[in-house]
C-alpha cells in the first residue's frame, strides 16, 4: 500500500513522497542527542525521503536471503532534516577527502563519505534542498 514509487511522486493520504536520491554511502555518527561518540564508518545503502534521510544497515557480510532481506529493512539511523545543518566537515573531523557534516536539530551529528566528489557533491546539494523546503508529512 505504501510503496516507494521510484520512478517519480507517489500520492497516498493526500500526502506526495517523492523519492529524491539514493545510493550507498558511508557514514558514521559521532554525536547523539550531544553527546560524542567513538566515530566508527560503515557503508549505508541511504535514502533520501520526504525530508528524511534513512540510513540501511550493510547487508553485504550477511549470509542468508532472508537475514539480508529483514537487515535491508530495517532503518540503522532515521535522520529528520527539519531544521538541521549540512557542510563540508573541516579536516578535524575526517583525514578523508569531501567528507559531509550533518547536524540535527536534536543534537546529533553524522559525518557522511563517498569516494567519489562528483556522489558527494550530489549527496550534498539534495539534502541541502530537502532541509530548505522543509518538507513536513
Ligand atoms: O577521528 P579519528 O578518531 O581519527 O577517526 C578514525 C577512526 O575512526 C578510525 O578507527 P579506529 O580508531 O577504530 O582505528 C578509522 O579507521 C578512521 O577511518 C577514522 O579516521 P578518518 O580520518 O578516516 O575519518
Amino acid at each position: 500500500e505504501d510503496n516507494l514509487d521510484i520512478v517519480g511522486n507517489h500520492h497516498h493520504h493526500h500526502q506526495t513522497k517523492s523519492l529524491e536520491k539514493a545510493g550507498v554511502l558511508h557514514k558514521a555518527k559521532i554525536s547523539d542527542s550531544g553527546k560524542k561518540l567513538r566515530k566508527s564508518w560503515s557503508s549505508s545503502w541511504t535514502v533520501l525521503e520526504g525530508g528524511i534521510l534513512t540510513f540501511f544497515k550493510d547487508g553485504k557480510n550477511l549470509s542468508s536471503n532472508s537475514a539480508r532481506q529483514s537487515q535491508l529493512s530495517t532503518p540503522e539511523y532515521t535522520v529528520r532534516l527539519e531544521g538541521a545543518t549540512l557542510g563540508w566537515a573541516t579536516k578535524d573531523k575526517s583525514s578523508k577527502k569531501h567528507v559531509l557534516e550533518l547536524k540535527t536539530r536534536d543534537g546529533s551529528e553524522f559525518l557522511i563519505h563517498h569516494d567519489s566528489e562528483t556522489i558527494t557533491a550530489d549527496w550534498h546539494e539534495s539534502i541541502k534542498n530537502s532541509i530548505a523546503r522543509n518538507i513536513r508529512l
